[in-house]
């Protein structure tokens, strides 16, 4: 058996410390419960009395079998099949910012392709220089970046234009996530095939290895400024349903330029004007004409916590209000939450200063006085941007939208805890 021994002046002093904080701190003191007979406390129980598995049972590990609900799910009357479809990452469950891969959501035209490091290639086309072929292992040889950024569907909240249609954060918010990616700037492989002559005008068309292509333009002062082909997130390989081995990443901007399994860049001079750039992922205003390009994606927030999949499971009294906020603009730099339906606002804690096209997570530190609540959440940005409500959207907008609704959630909170996507005028 292992030898404890070392970690017990440590324990103790956790305890204690523990012990000092709780006293300390006032908001959650009366969360704790008070001592009493608990057979969790005073008896031995089952997993105590004998010695767990061995460090060769779990090569690689999966959630436990208790959090086995936190998972992706799909809608189905969504769509007309699963291999062109859309599944919802768990943000009702989740904590933090990261989302792990395995529960990322994914969103396919033509399904998840399967194709190793070794049948990889990416090629760099059109009006450069020399026009290059890069193996997955060439990839790996030029200087690569870190960087955590949220991608989101332009389509997430998109049900939700002509009322309150899905009853989940995981529904009507959940086709976002967030992971560090590991990659190296697409800037440094369109200079190794050169770029020579006036880049005013320039564009690159990106697609993937897949069917459908998923085939979009991007303007060339984009392509050069922040855009990662990235090989990693969260420290390890791309999952295939997120374009193993190789994605692009195109920071703040939406999540229908992320061309995963990406197998072609060509330099042109103009916009392709591809299927997913006319037909596709263009705005119908409410004058019936179309906004073409909407790339950047507007600041938004949700209450994760409590909201209709994560209802309050406690009386009155301290509660952590809790959800999520980012921009494609930049860094959140405040996040108010009301209780009711946008009347009055509190400003929430950010758990860490916001960062640059990555979510942010926040808190309400409060107290539940065990009435109704219309919680909403209303984020802003560096620029100055307030997340807008459904009416002042709908405004510039109309009903007419599918994509990019990044209007005020609100969930209506009731006595008993549940809560329900409503809509408040
Ligand atoms: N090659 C390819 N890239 C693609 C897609 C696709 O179907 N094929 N879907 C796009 C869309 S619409 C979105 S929202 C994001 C979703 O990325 P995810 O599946 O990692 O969540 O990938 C984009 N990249
Ligand atoms: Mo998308």
């Amino acid at each position: 058996m292992a030898d404890t021994s070392d970690l017990t002046p440590s324990r103790r002093a956790f305890l204690k410390g523990t012990a000092a904080g709780i006293a300390g701190a006032a908001m959650g003191a009366g969360a704790a419960r008070a001592a009493g007979p608990d057979p969790l406390i005073t008896d031995i129980q089952p997993f105590a009395q004998g010695l767990g598995d061995g460090v060769d049972a779990t090569p690689y590990g999966l959630p436990i079998k208790f959090e086995d609900d936190v998972v992706r799910r799909n809608v189905e009357w969504l769509t007309a099949d699963t291999i062109s479809s859309i599944n919802f990452t768990p943000i009702h469950a989740l904590d933090g910012t990261i989302t792990p891969q395995g529960c990322a959501f994914e969103r396919h035209h033509s399904g998840a392709i399967e194709m190793s490091k070794g049948e990889y290639r990416l090629m760099i086309n059109g009006l450069v220089d020399k026009p290059l072929v890069f193996t997955y292992e060439d990839l790996e040889r030029f200087p690569r970046e870190n960087h955590v950024y949220f991608c989101e569907c332009a389509a997430n909240t998109g049900m939700e234009w002509a009322g309150a249609q899905l009853n989940g954060a995981q529904f009507t918010h959940g086709m976002i996530h967030n992971m560090e990616y590991t990659g190296v700037p697409l800037r440094t492989l369109l200079q190794e095939a050169g770029l020579s002559g006036d880049l005013e005008g320039k564009w690159v068309f990106v697609e993937g290895h897949d069917a459908s292509s998923n085939g979009r333009s991007i303007p060339m002062e984009k392509a050069l400024d922040d855009v990662l082909v990235a090989f990693k997130a969260n420290g390890e390989a791309l999952r295939k349903e997120h374009g193993y081995p190789v994605r692009l990443v195109v920071p703040g901007w939406e999540g229908n330029l992320w061309v995963k399994w990406l197998r072609r860049v060509e330099v042109t001079d103009g916009p392709v004007e591809s299927r997913e750039e006319t037909s596709k992922y263009t705005d119908t205003l409410a004058d019936g004409t179309s906004r073409k390009w909407t790339w950047v994606m507007d600041a938004k927030s949700v209450i994760t916590q409590p909201s209709p999949q994560a209802p309050i499971t406690h009386g009155p009294g301290p509660m952590v209000i809790s959800g999520l906020a980012w921009s494609g603009h930049g860094a959140i730099t405040r996040v108010d939450v009301s209780k009711d339906g946008g009347k009055t606002w509190e400003t929430a804690r950010l758990a860490k200063p916001g960062e640059k096209m990555a979510l942010t997570r926040f808190y309400l530190d409060t107290v539940w006085d065990g009435e109704e609540m219309l919680l909403q959440a209303r984020a802003m940005d560096e620029t100055g941007y307030v997340q807008p409500t459904k009416a002042q959207l709908r405004e510039v907008r109309g009903e007419n939208s599918i994509y990019h609704n990044n209007c005020i959630q609100t969930w209506h909170v009731k006595t008993s805890g549940e809560a329900e996507n409503v809509e408040v005028s």
